[in-house]
């Protein structure tokens, strides 16, 4: 009774304070439904990889390669599909609005058979599909170029050694494959995401050569027209891995001339640039130049460590470049990153509901600023700009929770300690 008693005066208090709220905004022009309107037709695509630390079900021992890395030993992580879908679906009950999700070849559903990457086949996924179906969710595809024999010297598409690399071209092939028949079978394209982690950890004597190969492989693999609505590519590119020091060949501006060359969807992830560097202000340029982006939110802390994402100033100029952008029609969100130290579902719900909250302050942003800028009245933007901060956006992002049937605040946490009690504990 008290408890029943203590949730009703919690939901009036959101109420009343989402009205003093949506009151505040209306001062300042702003239509608050109207952002929250906008807000659900901007799905983000949850990352499986963060379930398992990058594992995957093939179950043929390779360790995680590429110079990407997990940290941490936290208890629970997901064993199987059975496990990872468990934990996707109690990560989703606790995300207001509809989200993607994003999964890697090496997590097709096996049958305990030994299957290579290049013999994957959308059979392998029907599993995913149906799942996706019954969850109301569109999937998102990436062929998985590492944690593989064929990759244990750093290089796949710009091998020297050409039955390697159509060994990848293959891979990549039947998953851009792949990702059609997702996207069929959900009425929602797919986008099918290509990274690879070529590069040289010592200086190389010749870095034309490999750039040459990797984008003739690309051409291979991307040969065959698949429909839009389906599939759409994308290619990552990335400043450096750990192992590619000295030279990755899959640098942004090998990508971005391919993107651009080719009509391709550019991937930018944030930890993917030199750390000054800001995501926020590429979007722009982009998009004068690319008809669609697709983002890898993630958060590098010194190198790209992907750290989950926070709440962070930088993530706030990536959100209002996103919604200045027409994000629904020109980019797509996903996340990218992996933390074994916590509890993975907890970092998955932080790091979307905190990408979430800052396209909704951005959708939030008072024209007024915009306005100052026009007319040329600098000192009025800035100040703007910082008064904007102290808005009181967290009684919006309340409502939207509660009317969205998800938990409102921290009381997200106590269904993920409880799920972790009664499921997570049992996995150790
Ligand atoms: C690696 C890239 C890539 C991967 C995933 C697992 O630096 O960011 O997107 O993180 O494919
Ligand atoms: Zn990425």
């Amino acid at each position: 009774m008290a408890r029943k008693t203590m949730l009703l005066k919690k939901s009036r208090r959101i109420q009343t304070t989402f009205e003093f709220a949506r009151d505040a905004y209306a001062e300042l022009g702003i239509d608050v439904a109207q952002t929250l309107t906008r807000l659900r037709t901007l799905p983000i695509s949850l990352h499986c990889w963060q379930g398992d630390d990058v594992g995957g079900f093939e179950g043929a021992g390779n360790s995680l390669s590429g110079g990407i890395a997990v940290t941490g030993n936290y208890f629970g992580k997901a064993r199987n599909v059975e496990e990872l879908r468990s934990d996707l679906e109690q990560a989703l009950a606790l995300i207001p609005g509809k989200q993607r999700l994003n999964l890697h070849a090496c997590y097709g559903e096996f049958g305990g058979k030994k299957v290579d990457r290049n013999e994957i086949t959308p059979e392998h996924f029907t599993g995913w599909i149906e799942w996706a179906k019954v969850h109301n969710l569109g999937l998102d595809f990436n062929p998985t170029c590492f944690a593989h024999p064929n990759s244990n010297d750093g290089f796949t598409l710009s091998h020297q050694d050409k039955g390697i690399r159509e060994f990848w071209i293959e891979h990549c092939r039947r998953s851009r494959e792949i990702g059609a028949a997702m996207g069929k079978a959900l009425g929602t394209p797919c986008i099918t995401n290509v990274w690879v982690p070529d590069g040289f950890k010592e200086t190389p004597a010749d870095r034309l050569a490999p750039r040459q190969r990797l984008a003739e492989s690309l051409d291979a693999v991307f040969k065959k027209k698949l429909p839009a609505t389906d599939n759409l590519d994308a290619v990552e590119p990335k400043l450096f891995g750990i192992g590619a020091e000295s030279c990755t060949i899959g640098s942004h501006e090998f990508y971005l001339g391919y993107a651009i060359t080719r009509r391709k969807l550019l991937c930018l992830d944030a930890g993917h640039f030199h750390p000054t560097e800001s995501v926020a202000d590429k979007i722009s340029s982009l998009l004068l130049y690319l008809p669609k982006i697709l983002l890898h939110v993630s958060r590098g802390v010194r190198w790209d460590s992907d750290h989950v994402v926070t709440f962070t100033d930088e993530l706030q100029s990536m959100a209002r470049e996103i919604i200045a952008h027409d994000p629904a029609n020109r980019i797509h969100l996903g996340l990218d990153y992996f933390d074994a130290s916590i509890n993975r579902i907890a970092a998955w719900v932080i790091g979307t509901r905190n990408l979430l909250r800052a396209l909704l302050v951005a959708l939030l942003e008072p024209s007024a600023i915009r306005a100052a800028e026009l007319r040329g009245d600098n000192t009025s933007r800035l100040a703007l700009q910082e008064e904007a901060r102290a808005l009181p956006f967290g009684a919006v992002w309340d409502y939207y929770c509660e009317t969205q049937g998800v938990p409102v605040g921290p009381a997200w946490l106590e269904e993920v300690k409880s799920y972790e009690k009664r499921v997570l504990i049992q996995r150790i």
